[in-house]
């Protein structure tokens, strides 16, 4: 760095009382897209041209002074924003700390100042979204929080171990992901461990079964892990991808995708195979039972070298589902079609008489499988749309 840097860096953190301490120093931030990888929409663009002339207008400078730029990272909260020219990191405006619910995001484009001769740069406005993935946390008096914005591709990332697996977080990741308006891919990671391929080919059937064969899946073993051949033949089998290639196929220019899945589930890990270097943090997990360390910390964009851009992120312990329920009918369209001609309109389609669900169900429409998945996350929705704090607006 150089010693203007560091005297810059030095000034910074004394001005916000060191809570940048530990903030990793732009200069040393590798694997950034660059501005190209990032387009923003027609409408975003607007709301942009329309926000930095209202703010000019109110602060009397020049509509030069503002920018449009992208979050690119997250650390502890503290935004690096992209602009065409360089990365900021950026403070939020007065204004904008005042609103709870508008936190920032990774992907978010965002209004910046950028007051001339003056490094740093004053997050004014967050630009309406294509997208946002969000989950509910904090049980009943929780909030919403925003995993990131503008993001067109889920990768919900799931570990295979020896045991059959368990879909349940698949499937509700996948109904998150579909009710934020994102498209979900599932990479089952960890194949290695999977226990041979027979296995492997039951649970690549057990996904497709319950998520349909309309979502992508992409089966990976990490490198250094032993033979894999047979196991890419059994997944090819299965008619799914194999591999970082297979990744690679479904994020190239102009996709913008995140990973979401549990702590160790090796999201962390394929990133870095598919940067073909170690640039994040990866952590050992527990022998006891798999569970990862919470090694990432940061929310983070990495370009790939093929062109595309994928958002790391800490492992999420829990997805409630509350008010998901777009997300459930876009998951499951054959069985909520059905819902539709139920007798009663907030039938449970457990034991109500006129049911078309469980009807449809008898004449093998849809698996018990599908039947049973269907209606534990609906209930679920139900249930906590009943012990939802009324304070909270969702
Ligand atoms: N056997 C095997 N181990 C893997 C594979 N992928 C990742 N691991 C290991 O799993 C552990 C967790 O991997 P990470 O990549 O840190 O997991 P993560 O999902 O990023 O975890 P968080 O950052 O905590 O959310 C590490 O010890 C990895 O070496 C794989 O394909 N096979
Ligand atoms: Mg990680
Ligand atoms: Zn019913």
């Amino acid at each position: 760095m150089s010693k203007r840097a560091q005297h810059k860096e030095r000034h910074t953190k004394k001005k916000d009382g060191g809570a940048s301490e530990a903030l990793p120093a732009l200069s040393s931030l590798e694997g950034i897209p660059s501005s190209s990888e990032l387009v923003p929409s027609e409408e975003q663009k607007e709301a942009f041209a329309a926000s930095a002339e209202r703010f000019a207008a109110e602060e009397e400078v020049g509509v030069s002074e503002y920018e449009l730029g992208c979050v690119v990272r997250l650390d502890r909260g503290f935004p690096a924003v992209l602009t065409k020219s360089r990365l900021v990191r950026a403070e939020f405006s007065a204004a904008l700390t005042k609103e709870r619910f508008s936190k920032v995001a990774v992907g978010d484009w965002v209004c910046l100042r950028c007051p001339k001769g003056h490094d740093g740069a004053l997050l004014e406005e967050i630009l309406p979204r294509k997208s946002a993935i969000e989950r509910w946390r904090g049980g009943s008096r929780g909030e919403k929080q925003t995993l990131a914005a503008n993001v067109g591709l889920v990768l919900v990332a799931q570990a295979l171990g020896p045991d059959p697996i368990r879909c349940d977080r698949l499937v509700r990741s996948a109904v998150i992901v579909r009710d934020c308006g994102a498209a979900v891919a599932v990479v089952l990671t960890k194949a290695d461990r999977c226990g041979g391929p027979a296995r492997l080919k039951q649970d690549i059937a057990q996904v497709q079964e319950l998520l349909g064969h309309e979502v992508p899946i992409v089966v990976t073993a990490a490198a250094g892990e032993g033979p894999t051949d047979d196991l890419a033949d059994a997944a090819c089998a299965e008619g799914v991808q194999w591999g970082t290639e297979g990744v690679v196929s479904l994020v190239h220019d102009g996709i913008v995708a995140m990973v979401l899945g549990e702590s160790g589930a090796g999201k962390s890990t394929l990133l870095n195979a598919l940067l073909g270097k170690d640039l994040l943090r990866t952590g050992e997990v527990r022998q006891s039972d798999d569970a990862g360390r919470h090694t990432t910390v940061s929310r983070r964009m990495v370009a790939l070298p093929q062109g595309g851009v994928i958002v790391d992120m800490p492992g999420l312990r829990s997805l409630p589902l509350v008010g998901h329920e777009r997300g459930l009918a876009k998951v499951f369209p054959d069985i909520a079609g059905y819902a539709v001609s139920c007798r009663f309109r907030d039938c449970s389609h457990t034991h109500e008489p006129g049911c078309a669900v469980r009807a449809a169900l008898a004449d093998g429409t849809f698996s018990q499988e599908r039947y049973d998945a269907y209606v534990a996350l609906a209930r679920e929705m139900r249930e906590s749309a009943e012990t939802l704090d009324p304070d909270i607006v969702i």
